[in-house]
Protein backbone atom coordinates (compact mmCIF):
# COMPACT_ATOMS: atom_id res chain seq x y z
CA UNK A 1 0.00 0.00 0.00
CA UNK A 2 2.41 2.43 1.30
CA UNK A 3 4.84 1.26 -1.79
CA UNK A 4 1.74 1.93 -4.26
CA UNK A 5 1.63 5.31 -2.68
CA UNK A 6 4.89 6.64 -2.97
CA UNK A 7 5.09 5.70 -6.78
CA UNK A 8 2.38 7.29 -7.70
CA UNK A 9 3.98 10.19 -5.84
CA UNK A 10 6.72 10.13 -8.27
CA UNK A 11 5.25 9.90 -11.12
CA UNK A 12 3.30 13.34 -9.92
CA UNK A 13 6.22 15.59 -8.94
CA UNK A 14 8.29 14.44 -11.97
CA UNK A 15 4.60 15.86 -14.05
CA UNK A 16 5.02 18.61 -11.98
CA UNK A 17 8.67 19.45 -12.29
CA UNK A 18 8.39 19.05 -15.86
CA UNK A 19 5.23 21.30 -16.26
CA UNK A 20 6.96 24.12 -14.04
CA UNK A 21 10.03 24.08 -16.47
CA UNK A 22 7.40 24.54 -19.51
CA UNK A 23 6.15 27.63 -17.36
CA UNK A 24 2.82 25.29 -16.72
CA UNK A 25 2.94 25.25 -12.78
CA UNK A 26 0.35 23.86 -10.40
CA UNK A 27 -2.12 25.91 -12.06
CA UNK A 28 -2.12 23.64 -15.12
CA UNK A 29 -5.22 22.27 -15.51
CA UNK A 30 -2.84 19.35 -16.60
CA UNK A 31 -1.90 19.35 -13.18
CA UNK A 32 -1.94 15.74 -11.44
CA UNK A 33 -1.07 16.40 -7.75
CA UNK A 34 -4.37 15.35 -5.30
CA UNK A 35 -7.14 17.60 -4.90
CA UNK A 36 -7.46 19.85 -1.87
CA UNK A 37 -9.16 17.29 -0.13
CA UNK A 38 -6.68 15.49 -0.38
CA UNK A 39 -4.48 18.11 1.22
CA UNK A 40 -6.55 18.60 3.53
CA UNK A 41 -7.43 15.35 4.85
CA UNK A 42 -3.53 14.81 4.83
CA UNK A 43 -3.02 18.32 6.90
CA UNK A 44 -4.83 16.87 9.88
CA UNK A 45 -1.88 13.94 10.14
CA UNK A 46 -0.31 14.25 13.81
CA UNK A 47 2.16 17.03 13.45
CA UNK A 48 6.09 15.94 14.14
CA UNK A 49 5.37 12.48 13.66
CA UNK A 50 8.15 11.09 11.44
CA UNK A 51 6.32 8.00 10.54
CA UNK A 52 3.40 10.10 9.12
CA UNK A 53 3.81 10.81 5.90
CA UNK A 54 1.82 13.60 3.91
CA UNK A 55 1.11 12.66 -0.01
CA UNK A 56 1.31 16.53 -1.36
CA UNK A 57 3.81 18.36 -2.43
CA UNK A 58 6.87 18.70 -0.56
CA UNK A 59 7.59 22.49 -0.11
CA UNK A 60 10.63 22.60 2.44
CA UNK A 61 14.34 21.24 3.53
CA UNK A 62 15.60 21.52 7.02
CA UNK A 63 15.75 19.70 10.52
CA UNK A 64 13.01 18.20 12.08
CA UNK A 65 9.00 17.86 11.59
CA UNK A 66 6.27 19.05 12.56
CA UNK A 67 6.11 21.77 15.19
CA UNK A 68 9.95 21.21 15.89
CA UNK A 69 10.94 21.92 12.19
CA UNK A 70 13.77 24.30 11.81
CA UNK A 71 13.96 25.30 8.33
CA UNK A 72 17.22 25.65 6.65
CA UNK A 73 18.63 23.56 9.21
CA UNK A 74 20.34 19.96 9.60
CA UNK A 75 20.21 17.84 12.34
CA UNK A 76 23.17 16.27 13.72
CA UNK A 77 23.17 13.07 16.24
CA UNK A 78 21.99 14.20 19.57
CA UNK A 79 23.17 17.89 18.70
CA UNK A 80 26.44 17.19 19.25
CA UNK A 81 28.42 19.58 16.52
CA UNK A 82 31.48 19.49 18.31
CA UNK A 83 33.65 16.25 17.39
CA UNK A 84 37.42 14.85 18.42
CA UNK A 85 39.97 14.51 15.63
CA UNK A 86 38.43 11.65 13.80
CA UNK A 87 34.87 11.95 15.48
CA UNK A 88 31.79 10.64 13.13
CA UNK A 89 28.23 11.65 13.60
CA UNK A 90 25.12 11.33 11.45
CA UNK A 91 23.50 14.50 9.91
CA UNK A 92 20.15 14.49 8.88
CA UNK A 93 17.18 16.64 6.93
CA UNK A 94 13.87 16.48 6.47
CA UNK A 95 11.70 17.47 2.89
CA UNK A 96 8.18 18.09 4.49
CA UNK A 97 5.44 19.98 3.02
CA UNK A 98 3.77 23.47 3.72
CA UNK A 99 2.32 21.62 6.73
CA UNK A 100 6.09 20.60 8.44
CA UNK A 101 4.85 16.99 7.30
CA UNK A 102 7.44 14.72 6.03
CA UNK A 103 7.17 14.17 2.38
CA UNK A 104 6.74 10.57 0.76
CA UNK A 105 8.21 11.91 -2.54
CA UNK A 106 11.67 10.42 -2.70
CA UNK A 107 14.35 13.70 -3.24
CA UNK A 108 18.05 13.65 -3.90
CA UNK A 109 20.26 15.81 -1.43
CA UNK A 110 22.95 16.65 -1.77
CA UNK A 111 25.99 17.52 1.23
CA UNK A 112 29.37 19.09 0.61
CA UNK A 113 31.48 21.18 2.77
CA UNK A 114 35.27 22.51 2.46
CA UNK A 115 36.51 19.70 4.49
CA UNK A 116 34.72 17.37 2.46
CA UNK A 117 35.73 18.76 -1.19
CA UNK A 118 39.41 18.86 0.46
CA UNK A 119 39.40 15.16 1.18
CA UNK A 120 39.98 15.42 4.81
CA UNK A 121 36.37 14.66 5.75
CA UNK A 122 34.21 11.68 4.38
CA UNK A 123 30.46 11.03 3.79
CA UNK A 124 29.10 7.62 3.78
CA UNK A 125 25.29 6.05 3.30
CA UNK A 126 23.81 3.46 5.29
CA UNK A 127 25.63 1.12 3.23
CA UNK A 128 29.37 2.45 4.44
CA UNK A 129 29.49 3.67 0.81
CA UNK A 130 31.13 7.22 0.10
CA UNK A 131 28.53 9.04 -1.52
CA UNK A 132 27.98 13.02 -2.16
CA UNK A 133 24.15 12.27 -2.04
CA UNK A 134 21.30 10.18 -0.51
CA UNK A 135 17.80 9.88 -1.42
CA UNK A 136 14.81 10.31 1.33
CA UNK A 137 12.97 8.07 2.33
CA UNK A 138 9.66 9.15 3.93
CA UNK A 139 10.84 13.10 3.59
CA UNK A 140 14.09 12.06 5.97
CA UNK A 141 17.49 11.47 4.44
CA UNK A 142 20.91 10.46 6.44
CA UNK A 143 24.20 10.93 5.73
CA UNK A 144 27.40 9.55 8.50
CA UNK A 145 30.42 12.12 8.19
CA UNK A 146 33.69 11.63 9.51
CA UNK A 147 36.47 14.05 10.38
CA UNK A 148 39.75 12.56 8.55
CA UNK A 149 42.23 14.94 8.71
CA UNK A 150 39.62 18.23 9.35
CA UNK A 151 40.17 20.41 12.17
CA UNK A 152 38.13 23.31 13.29
CA UNK A 153 35.14 24.69 11.98
CA UNK A 154 33.39 22.77 8.75
CA UNK A 155 30.12 24.04 7.86
CA UNK A 156 27.95 21.03 5.88
CA UNK A 157 25.71 22.33 3.18
CA UNK A 158 22.64 20.12 2.36
CA UNK A 159 20.73 21.15 -1.15
CA UNK A 160 17.69 19.83 -2.57
CA UNK A 161 15.24 20.52 -5.91
CA UNK A 162 12.46 20.58 -4.30
CA UNK A 163 9.34 20.69 -6.78
CA UNK A 164 11.16 23.11 -9.23
CA UNK A 165 13.15 25.09 -6.50
CA UNK A 166 16.75 24.81 -4.81
CA UNK A 167 16.36 24.67 -1.55
CA UNK A 168 19.32 24.89 1.33
CA UNK A 169 20.31 23.85 4.44
CA UNK A 170 23.45 23.61 6.46
CA UNK A 171 25.00 22.91 10.06
CA UNK A 172 28.24 23.41 11.60
CA UNK A 173 30.44 21.12 12.82
CA UNK A 174 33.75 22.22 15.20
CA UNK A 175 36.11 19.35 14.95
CA UNK A 176 39.15 19.39 17.43
CA UNK A 177 42.96 19.83 16.43
CA UNK A 178 44.53 16.26 16.36
CA UNK A 179 47.20 14.57 18.50
CA UNK A 180 50.48 14.50 16.45
CA UNK A 181 50.93 11.11 15.32
CA UNK A 182 53.59 11.28 13.09
CA UNK A 183 56.24 13.12 10.80
CA UNK A 184 57.09 11.61 7.90
CA UNK A 185 59.65 12.02 5.15
CA UNK A 186 57.92 13.03 1.67
CA UNK A 187 60.66 14.21 -0.85
CA UNK A 188 63.44 16.37 -2.25
CA UNK A 189 63.07 18.60 -5.27
CA UNK A 190 65.14 18.47 -6.77
CA UNK A 191 67.00 15.22 -4.82
CA UNK A 192 70.45 16.35 -6.32
CA UNK A 193 71.41 19.72 -6.40
CA UNK A 194 75.17 21.54 -7.40
CA UNK A 195 77.64 23.11 -5.47
CA UNK A 196 77.79 26.68 -4.71
CA UNK A 197 79.24 28.62 -7.44
CA UNK A 198 79.24 25.61 -9.52
CA UNK A 199 76.57 27.03 -12.39
CA UNK A 200 73.73 24.08 -11.68
CA UNK A 201 70.52 24.17 -9.65
CA UNK A 202 71.74 25.15 -6.04
CA UNK A 203 68.66 24.59 -3.77
CA UNK A 204 66.32 21.81 -3.02
CA UNK A 205 63.19 21.81 -1.40
CA UNK A 206 62.86 19.03 1.59
CA UNK A 207 59.35 18.50 2.53
CA UNK A 208 58.27 16.14 4.95
CA UNK A 209 54.24 15.79 5.96
CA UNK A 210 53.04 16.12 10.11
CA UNK A 211 50.03 13.42 10.25
CA UNK A 212 47.75 12.68 13.12
CA UNK A 213 46.82 9.79 15.37
CA UNK A 214 44.68 8.54 12.76
CA UNK A 215 47.43 8.86 9.89
CA UNK A 216 45.58 12.21 9.09
CA UNK A 217 46.79 15.22 7.81
CA UNK A 218 48.02 17.28 10.67
CA UNK A 219 48.10 21.53 10.13
CA UNK A 220 49.00 24.09 12.67
CA UNK A 221 51.93 21.85 13.78
CA UNK A 222 55.19 23.43 14.81
CA UNK A 223 58.42 21.75 13.52
CA UNK A 224 61.62 22.46 14.09
CA UNK A 225 64.58 20.98 11.26
CA UNK A 226 68.28 20.54 12.16
CA UNK A 227 71.10 18.96 10.44
CA UNK A 228 74.06 17.37 12.47
CA UNK A 229 76.89 19.36 10.49
CA UNK A 230 76.94 21.65 7.78
CA UNK A 231 79.79 21.01 5.83
CA UNK A 232 81.06 23.69 2.91
CA UNK A 233 78.63 26.01 5.10
CA UNK A 234 75.73 24.60 3.58
CA UNK A 235 72.45 26.30 4.65
CA UNK A 236 68.74 25.34 5.71
CA UNK A 237 65.67 27.83 5.65
CA UNK A 238 63.66 28.45 7.42
CA UNK A 239 64.90 26.58 10.64
CA UNK A 240 61.37 26.04 11.54
CA UNK A 241 57.51 26.21 10.24
CA UNK A 242 54.10 25.59 10.75
CA UNK A 243 52.42 22.40 8.87
CA UNK A 244 49.77 23.62 6.15
CA UNK A 245 46.48 22.86 5.55
CA UNK A 246 47.90 19.40 4.00
CA UNK A 247 50.21 18.81 7.31
CA UNK A 248 53.44 19.67 4.65
CA UNK A 249 56.26 21.53 6.46
CA UNK A 250 58.99 22.79 3.75
CA UNK A 251 62.50 23.75 4.27
CA UNK A 252 64.70 24.62 2.10
CA UNK A 253 68.48 23.90 1.91
CA UNK A 254 71.17 25.31 -0.20
CA UNK A 255 74.41 24.10 -0.87
CA UNK A 256 77.70 24.83 0.57
CA UNK A 257 80.90 24.06 -1.63
CA UNK A 258 81.65 20.54 -0.30
CA UNK A 259 80.14 17.27 -1.78
CA UNK A 260 78.03 15.59 0.70
CA UNK A 261 75.00 13.82 1.37
CA UNK A 262 72.41 15.67 3.16
CA UNK A 263 69.71 14.52 5.60
CA UNK A 264 67.61 17.03 7.49
CA UNK A 265 66.08 16.26 10.68
CA UNK A 266 62.34 17.75 11.37
CA UNK A 267 61.04 17.22 14.80
CA UNK A 268 57.63 18.60 16.00
CA UNK A 269 58.21 21.03 18.75
CA UNK A 270 56.86 19.96 22.04
CA UNK A 271 57.00 16.07 21.26
CA UNK A 272 59.91 13.91 20.86
CA UNK A 273 58.35 12.91 17.40
CA UNK A 274 60.93 13.49 14.70
CA UNK A 275 62.40 11.66 11.41
CA UNK A 276 65.29 12.31 9.13
CA UNK A 277 65.14 12.86 4.99
CA UNK A 278 66.95 11.17 2.99
CA UNK A 279 67.68 11.17 -0.60
CA UNK A 280 69.16 14.53 -1.18
CA UNK A 281 72.96 14.54 -2.20
CA UNK A 282 75.08 17.90 -2.81
CA UNK A 283 77.46 17.00 -5.95
CA UNK A 284 79.14 18.86 -8.30
CA UNK A 285 77.21 17.32 -11.21
CA UNK A 286 79.76 18.64 -13.96
CA UNK A 287 81.78 15.77 -15.88
CA UNK A 288 84.89 15.08 -15.03
CA UNK A 289 87.55 13.48 -17.84
CA UNK A 290 87.78 10.65 -16.27
CA UNK A 291 84.46 9.38 -15.64
CA UNK A 292 83.66 10.18 -19.88
CA UNK A 293 82.77 7.31 -21.67
CA UNK A 294 81.36 7.16 -25.42
CA UNK A 295 80.28 3.62 -27.13
CA UNK A 296 78.73 2.58 -30.08
CA UNK A 297 76.04 0.25 -31.03
CA UNK A 298 77.89 -0.89 -33.65
CA UNK A 299 81.89 0.14 -34.40
CA UNK A 300 82.08 -1.51 -37.89
CA UNK A 301 78.09 -0.82 -39.55
CA UNK A 302 78.27 -1.64 -43.18
CA UNK A 303 78.41 1.93 -44.33
CA UNK A 304 81.12 1.72 -47.27
CA UNK A 305 78.18 0.76 -49.55
CA UNK A 306 75.07 1.92 -47.87
CA UNK A 307 73.83 5.15 -46.75
CA UNK A 308 71.85 5.37 -43.28
CA UNK A 309 73.36 2.80 -41.87
CA UNK A 310 72.67 3.68 -37.81
CA UNK A 311 74.62 3.66 -35.41
CA UNK A 312 74.09 4.27 -31.56
CA UNK A 313 76.62 6.72 -29.85
CA UNK A 314 75.92 7.03 -26.08
CA UNK A 315 77.90 9.28 -24.36
CA UNK A 316 77.78 8.28 -20.12
CA UNK A 317 79.07 11.13 -17.65
CA UNK A 318 79.64 11.34 -14.27
CA UNK A 319 81.30 14.06 -11.98
CA UNK A 320 84.32 14.28 -9.66
CA UNK A 321 82.22 12.46 -7.03
CA UNK A 322 81.24 9.54 -9.18
CA UNK A 323 77.29 11.01 -9.03
CA UNK A 324 75.92 11.64 -12.81
CA UNK A 325 76.50 14.65 -14.01
CA UNK A 326 73.02 16.72 -13.55
CA UNK A 327 70.13 16.19 -16.07
CA UNK A 328 70.30 18.14 -19.29
CA UNK A 329 73.50 18.54 -19.38
CA UNK A 330 74.57 18.73 -23.52
CA UNK A 331 76.74 16.93 -25.38
CA UNK A 332 78.01 18.10 -28.93
CA UNK A 333 78.98 15.20 -31.57
CA UNK A 334 81.39 15.84 -34.75
CA UNK A 335 81.91 13.44 -37.36
CA UNK A 336 85.15 12.99 -40.18
CA UNK A 337 82.94 11.08 -41.98
CA UNK A 338 78.79 10.38 -42.36
CA UNK A 339 76.67 12.39 -40.80
CA UNK A 340 75.91 13.00 -36.87
CA UNK A 341 73.00 14.36 -35.01
CA UNK A 342 74.57 17.21 -33.46
CA UNK A 343 73.44 17.04 -29.77
CA UNK A 344 72.13 15.61 -26.54
CA UNK A 345 71.13 16.09 -23.40
CA UNK A 346 71.94 14.04 -20.50
CA UNK A 347 69.09 11.74 -17.85
CA UNK A 348 70.77 10.06 -15.61
CA UNK A 349 73.93 10.36 -16.54
CA UNK A 350 73.77 9.51 -20.56
CA UNK A 351 72.56 10.46 -23.28
CA UNK A 352 72.27 9.19 -26.98
CA UNK A 353 72.70 10.29 -30.56
CA UNK A 354 72.43 8.33 -34.14
CA UNK A 355 75.31 8.14 -36.74
CA UNK A 356 74.48 7.86 -40.42
CA UNK A 357 76.26 6.24 -43.34
CA UNK A 358 77.02 8.69 -46.30
CA UNK A 359 79.53 10.63 -47.89
CA UNK A 360 81.99 12.02 -46.93
CA UNK A 361 83.74 8.51 -46.28
CA UNK A 362 87.17 8.57 -45.86
CA UNK A 363 89.61 7.07 -48.30
CA UNK A 364 90.79 4.70 -45.46
CA UNK A 365 87.18 3.61 -44.61
CA UNK A 366 87.94 5.16 -40.85
CA UNK A 367 85.74 7.75 -39.37
CA UNK A 368 86.42 9.62 -35.99
CA UNK A 369 83.73 10.79 -33.79
CA UNK A 370 83.98 13.16 -31.07
CA UNK A 371 81.44 13.50 -28.35
CA UNK A 372 82.41 16.49 -26.04
CA UNK A 373 80.43 18.89 -22.93
CA UNK A 374 82.08 21.48 -20.54
CA UNK A 375 83.04 19.65 -17.80
CA UNK A 376 86.06 19.71 -15.14
CA UNK A 377 90.06 18.34 -15.24
CA UNK A 378 90.81 15.21 -13.41
CA UNK A 379 92.35 16.05 -10.44
CA UNK A 380 93.67 13.34 -7.28
CA UNK A 381 91.71 14.26 -4.01
CA UNK A 382 94.74 13.29 -2.07
CA UNK A 383 93.35 15.29 1.55
CA UNK A 384 89.59 13.95 -0.01
CA UNK A 385 88.02 18.20 1.49
CA UNK A 386 85.97 17.59 -2.03
CA UNK A 387 88.04 20.55 -3.15
CA UNK A 388 91.53 21.12 -5.22
CA UNK A 389 94.22 22.10 -2.83
CA UNK A 390 97.74 23.30 -4.52
CA UNK A 391 99.82 20.20 -5.38
CA UNK A 392 97.25 17.49 -5.49
CA UNK A 393 97.85 15.67 -8.83
CA UNK A 394 96.21 16.98 -11.85
CA UNK A 395 95.63 15.53 -14.94
CA UNK A 396 96.06 18.33 -17.67
CA UNK A 397 93.51 18.30 -20.27
CA UNK A 398 93.96 20.68 -23.42
CA UNK A 399 91.39 21.67 -25.84
CA UNK A 400 89.10 19.11 -28.00
CA UNK A 401 89.72 18.24 -31.43
CA UNK A 402 88.32 15.95 -33.70
CA UNK A 403 91.58 13.13 -34.33
CA UNK A 404 90.71 12.25 -37.88
CA UNK A 405 94.07 10.84 -38.63
CA UNK A 406 94.04 8.95 -35.21
CA UNK A 407 97.49 10.10 -34.18
CA UNK A 408 96.54 10.81 -30.58
CA UNK A 409 97.84 13.95 -30.99
CA UNK A 410 96.72 17.64 -32.70
CA UNK A 411 97.57 17.40 -36.59
CA UNK A 412 97.23 20.82 -38.36
CA UNK A 413 93.59 21.20 -39.89
CA UNK A 414 92.36 18.98 -37.35
CA UNK A 415 88.83 21.00 -36.07
CA UNK A 416 89.49 21.60 -32.26
CA UNK A 417 86.99 23.25 -29.80
CA UNK A 418 88.32 26.44 -28.44
CA UNK A 419 87.81 27.36 -25.24
CA UNK A 420 91.20 29.68 -25.27
CA UNK A 421 93.00 28.03 -22.18
CA UNK A 422 95.67 29.54 -20.99
CA UNK A 423 99.55 28.51 -21.67
CA UNK A 424 99.08 27.05 -25.42
CA UNK A 425 99.22 27.44 -28.91
CA UNK A 426 96.67 26.65 -31.14
CA UNK A 427 98.76 23.87 -32.77
CA UNK A 428 98.97 22.03 -29.65
CA UNK A 429 95.80 21.35 -28.25
CA UNK A 430 96.65 18.49 -25.85
CA UNK A 431 99.32 17.87 -23.14
CA UNK A 432 102.21 19.40 -21.56
CA UNK A 433 101.86 22.92 -22.89
CA UNK A 434 99.19 23.28 -21.47
CA UNK A 435 99.37 25.72 -18.36
CA UNK A 436 99.50 22.93 -15.54
CA UNK A 437 96.55 24.54 -13.42
CA UNK A 438 94.03 22.66 -12.44
CA UNK A 439 90.31 23.72 -14.18
CA UNK A 440 87.33 23.13 -12.36
CA UNK A 441 84.27 23.50 -10.38
CA UNK A 442 86.40 22.32 -7.62
CA UNK A 443 88.20 24.92 -7.55
CA UNK A 444 87.91 27.42 -4.20
CA UNK A 445 91.37 29.20 -4.67
CA UNK A 446 91.73 32.90 -5.36
CA UNK A 447 95.00 32.25 -7.02
CA UNK A 448 95.15 31.21 -10.54
CA UNK A 449 98.53 30.17 -10.17
CA UNK A 450 96.71 27.15 -8.44
CA UNK A 451 93.61 26.76 -9.93
CA UNK A 452 90.59 28.23 -11.95
CA UNK A 453 86.56 27.98 -12.19
CA UNK A 454 87.11 27.73 -16.26
CA UNK A 455 85.43 25.44 -17.82
CA UNK A 456 87.58 22.73 -19.91
CA UNK A 457 86.04 20.20 -22.80
CA UNK A 458 85.70 16.93 -21.57
CA UNK A 459 85.50 14.14 -24.55
CA UNK A 460 85.82 10.93 -25.47
CA UNK A 461 86.49 9.92 -29.10
CA UNK A 462 84.83 6.53 -30.98
CA UNK A 463 86.86 5.13 -34.35
CA UNK A 464 83.82 3.59 -36.56
CA UNK A 465 84.87 1.54 -39.80
CA UNK A 466 82.62 2.29 -42.66
CA UNK A 467 82.79 -1.61 -43.82
CA UNK A 468 82.44 -3.00 -46.76
CA UNK A 469 81.00 -6.11 -48.22
CA UNK A 470 83.91 -7.93 -49.86
CA UNK A 471 87.58 -7.85 -48.91
CA UNK A 472 90.15 -10.36 -48.20
CA UNK A 473 90.95 -13.40 -45.97
CA UNK A 474 95.05 -14.55 -45.16
CA UNK A 475 96.91 -16.10 -42.69
CA UNK A 476 99.47 -15.12 -40.79
CA UNK A 477 102.06 -16.83 -37.73
CA UNK A 478 101.78 -14.01 -35.87
CA UNK A 479 98.87 -13.15 -33.28
CA UNK A 480 98.78 -9.32 -34.79
CA UNK A 481 98.24 -10.61 -38.55
CA UNK A 482 100.76 -8.23 -39.27
CA UNK A 483 103.96 -9.03 -39.22
CA UNK A 484 104.92 -12.75 -40.24
CA UNK A 485 102.71 -13.80 -43.58
CA UNK A 486 101.84 -17.35 -43.01
CA UNK A 487 104.21 -19.88 -45.99
CA UNK A 488 101.69 -22.58 -46.46
CA UNK A 489 104.27 -24.97 -44.71
CA UNK A 490 104.07 -26.36 -40.77
CA UNK A 491 106.50 -28.26 -38.89
CA UNK A 492 105.10 -30.96 -36.99
CA UNK A 493 101.17 -32.51 -37.16
CA UNK A 494 99.72 -29.41 -35.65
CA UNK A 495 100.07 -25.67 -34.91
CA UNK A 496 98.18 -22.72 -34.65
CA UNK A 497 98.13 -20.14 -37.28
CA UNK A 498 95.52 -17.22 -37.15
CA UNK A 499 93.01 -15.77 -40.45
CA UNK A 500 93.03 -12.17 -40.97
CA UNK A 501 89.39 -10.92 -42.28
CA UNK A 502 89.76 -7.62 -43.88
CA UNK A 503 87.64 -5.57 -45.98
CA UNK A 504 88.49 -3.41 -48.95
CA UNK A 505 90.31 -1.26 -46.56
CA UNK A 506 92.01 -3.37 -44.45
CA UNK A 507 89.53 -2.92 -41.89
CA UNK A 508 86.36 -4.97 -40.07
CA UNK A 509 84.15 -6.88 -42.31
CA UNK A 510 80.57 -5.74 -41.49
CA UNK A 511 79.33 -6.37 -38.20
CA UNK A 512 77.76 -10.22 -38.27
CA UNK A 513 79.61 -11.05 -40.35
CA UNK A 514 79.90 -15.36 -40.25
CA UNK A 515 83.84 -16.87 -40.83
CA UNK A 516 83.68 -20.51 -40.79
CA UNK A 517 85.75 -23.32 -41.95
CA UNK A 518 84.68 -25.78 -44.95
CA UNK A 519 85.89 -28.21 -47.22
CA UNK A 520 89.01 -29.83 -44.84
CA UNK A 521 90.86 -32.81 -46.76
CA UNK A 522 93.47 -34.26 -44.98
CA UNK A 523 93.07 -31.95 -42.06
CA UNK A 524 91.05 -31.16 -38.97
CA UNK A 525 89.95 -27.78 -37.90
CA UNK A 526 87.16 -26.03 -36.96
CA UNK A 527 86.23 -22.41 -37.14
CA UNK A 528 82.70 -20.95 -36.75
CA UNK A 529 82.11 -17.41 -35.16
CA UNK A 530 81.31 -13.71 -36.26
CA UNK A 531 83.70 -10.93 -36.70
CA UNK A 532 84.12 -8.99 -33.36
CA UNK A 533 82.76 -5.45 -33.18
CA UNK A 534 85.49 -3.65 -33.60
CA UNK A 535 86.64 -1.13 -36.49
CA UNK A 536 89.72 -3.22 -36.97
CA UNK A 537 90.28 -6.16 -39.27
CA UNK A 538 89.55 -9.46 -37.50
CA UNK A 539 92.47 -11.62 -36.58
CA UNK A 540 91.28 -15.05 -35.12
CA UNK A 541 93.41 -17.87 -33.89
CA UNK A 542 92.70 -21.25 -36.16
CA UNK A 543 93.96 -24.77 -35.19
CA UNK A 544 94.91 -26.69 -37.42
CA UNK A 545 95.74 -30.40 -37.32
CA UNK A 546 97.10 -33.14 -39.85
CA UNK A 547 95.05 -36.24 -40.20
CA UNK A 548 96.70 -39.23 -39.02
CA UNK A 549 97.59 -41.05 -42.10
CA UNK A 550 97.13 -38.45 -44.24
CA UNK A 551 98.99 -36.60 -47.23
CA UNK A 552 101.49 -34.11 -46.09
CA UNK A 553 99.18 -31.81 -48.41
CA UNK A 554 96.03 -30.60 -46.82
CA UNK A 555 93.27 -28.14 -48.10
CA UNK A 556 90.27 -25.89 -46.65
CA UNK A 557 88.23 -23.04 -47.19
CA UNK A 558 87.34 -20.40 -44.98
CA UNK A 559 84.64 -18.42 -45.98
CA UNK A 560 82.82 -14.79 -44.77
CA UNK A 561 79.27 -14.81 -44.98
CA UNK A 562 77.90 -11.16 -44.49
CA UNK A 563 74.21 -11.74 -44.99
CA UNK A 564 72.53 -14.84 -46.30
CA UNK A 565 73.11 -13.87 -50.06
CA UNK A 566 76.51 -12.39 -49.89
CA UNK A 567 79.80 -14.10 -48.90
CA UNK A 568 83.09 -14.85 -50.05
CA UNK A 569 85.67 -17.46 -49.69
CA UNK A 570 89.27 -18.59 -49.91
CA UNK A 571 91.10 -22.17 -50.37
CA UNK A 572 93.95 -22.60 -48.56
CA UNK A 573 96.81 -25.04 -48.83
CA UNK A 574 99.42 -26.23 -45.74
CA UNK A 575 102.08 -28.82 -45.58
CA UNK A 576 102.80 -30.39 -42.61
CA UNK A 577 106.55 -31.54 -42.53
CA1 LIG B 1 91.73 18.33 -1.81
CA1 LIG C 1 95.70 13.98 -35.08
CA1 LIG D 1 90.10 9.12 -40.07
CA1 LIG E 1 94.70 22.73 -16.49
Amino acid sequence: MQTLKTTTIVSAAFLSLLLSACGGGGSSPLDPRPSSSATSSAGQLSSGAASSVDTVTAQKLGAGTGASFREGEIDVTNDLTNLSAGGTTTLSVYVVTSTNTPSATPIQISFISDCVAAAKATLRNGANESVSSVTTINGRATINYRADGCSGTDTIYASANIDGNVKNAQVNLNIAQGNVGSIQFSDATPKQISLKGSGGTETSLVRFRVLDENGAALSKAQVLFTIASTPGNLTFTPTSAESDSEGYVTTRVTAGNVATPVSISATVVGTNISTSSSELVISSGIPVQRSVSLSASKLNPRAWDRDNEEVSLTMSMADDFGNPVVDGTAVTFWTEGGRVNPSCFTLNGTCTVSWYSQDLRPSNGRVTVLAFASGNETFTDTDSNGRYDAGEPVENLGEAYLDENESGTYTLGERFVDVTLPGHTPLTRDGPNVSAVYNGTLCYSDDANICTKDKVTVRKSIILSMSSPSGDLSLWNDENCSTSPFNGSIAGARSIVYLLAEDINGNSLPNGTKLTTGNPVGITTALDTAVPNSPNAACIPLSVAANPGAPISATFSIKAEVSSSESFSKNFGIRFE
